[in-house]
């Protein structure tokens, strides 16, 4: 049973300028370039017959394509630890029409609601075994870091699986964005196999 979230993939030059800021803090896990992406709704270990029904649900949404922009550094603690790093993105009506569109159309499915505020960000980092002052530092030290924005044009349900030493990634369904070529889902077969 694969564990399901909706994200943002990212770009291939926007992935190499983030793996670029890697490396200099012992001790922090990197995330591989080919794992970024920019979270809109963690659903965790899903059945495939329910994958199917959210798969449904996140058909059916109608939003534009947008321009993403990445500003800035930041890091995520709980009880005091600093657990991970990340890059942050820039507030935009779009992404939050998007975001919200996604959680409506997965509480509709049936998921209980996300009781989280929606941070969005793309991790770089764990860091629960580096030290605070090294993290805060790092970012100080790219306050300034904003990458050109970048075109929105899809999200994707991807699933996760554990690996040894870093989950692997995979985008099981893309959902293009309205006014897109090949609208309706072309890209991405429905009957994807979960
Ligand atoms: O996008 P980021 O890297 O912040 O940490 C996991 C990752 O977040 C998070 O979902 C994203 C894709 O794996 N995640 C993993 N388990 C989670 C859980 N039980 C979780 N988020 C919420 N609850």
């Amino acid at each position: 049973m694969p564990r399901l979230f909706v994200a943002l993939p990212l770009p291939e030059p926007l992935r190499e300028q983030l793996s670029d800021l890697a490396g200099g803090i012992p001790g922090a896990r990197w995330v591989p370039p080919e794992n970024y992406h920019l979270t809109l709704r963690f659903i965790g270990e899903t059945e495939g017959w329910r994958a199917d029904e959210l798969d449904e649900a996140l058909a059916g949404i109608r939003a534009k394509p947008f321009a993403l922009q990445l500003a800035g550094l930041d890091i995520f603690e709980k009880a005091g630890r600093i657990h991970s790093l990340h890059v942050k993105a820039e507030r935009s009506e779009p992404l939050a029409h998007l975001q919200s569109k996604v959680e409506t159309a997965l509480q509709r499915a049936g998921l209980p609601p996300e009781r989280r505020r929606f941070t969005p960000h793309v991790t770089l980092a764990r860091t629960d075994k580096a030290a605070p002052d090294k993290l805060i530092s790092f970012v100080q030290a790219h306050n300034l870091f904003r990458p050109p924005p970048v075109a929105v044009t899809h999200f994707s349900l991807f699933s996760s699986r554990l690996g040894k030493e870093q989950a692997h990634y995979e985008a099981e369904v893309d959902y293009l964005l309205e006014g897109q070529p090949d609208d309706h889902r072309g890209l991405a077969p429905r009957e994807a196999e979960f």
